[in-house]
């Protein structure tokens, strides 16, 4: 039940979202209400993240000459969310549906990057 509830809230964000860009969804420009974070060798910018809790639209854009991905873990160390491997030069969306309030923390996780300073924290309030 609750499923269907967050199914349908979705598709009533989605049609809002579409009727303003005109349905576009290629993946290139940024979402409205998303929250850019640029990906380069070896650092997220900013990374000091604070976003409102509930569906977060993160619109990565990797600017770097290698690939890096964006994972957001809670402070117990769980995995929240993980985005696809962003090809340098790309961007892409991720979604989280419901990001409860608290602190978290993100890195990439291709390995070494995190150490190099791949990484930051997010706040949901
Ligand atoms: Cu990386």
């Amino acid at each position: 039940m609750r499923r269907g509830v967050l199914v349908a809230m979705s598709a009533l964000l989605l049609s809002l979202a579409c009727g303003g860009s005109g349905g576009g969804g290629g993946g290139s420009s940024q979402p409205a209400g998303s929250t850019k974070v640029t990906m380069t060798d070896f650092k997220f910018d900013p990374s000091d993240l604070k976003v409102k809790s509930g569906k977060v639209n993160f619109f990565l854009v990797n600017n770097g000459g290698v690939s890096h991905d964006l994972v957001v873990t809670s402070s117990d160390g769980k995995t929240v969310a993980r985005s696809e491997l962003v090809q340098p030069g790309n961007s892409t969306v991720l979604t989280v549906d419901n990001l409860a309030a608290g602190d978290y923390k993100f890195i990439c996780d291709q390995p070494g990057h995190a150490d190099q300073g791949m990484k930051g924290t997010l706040t949901a309030s």
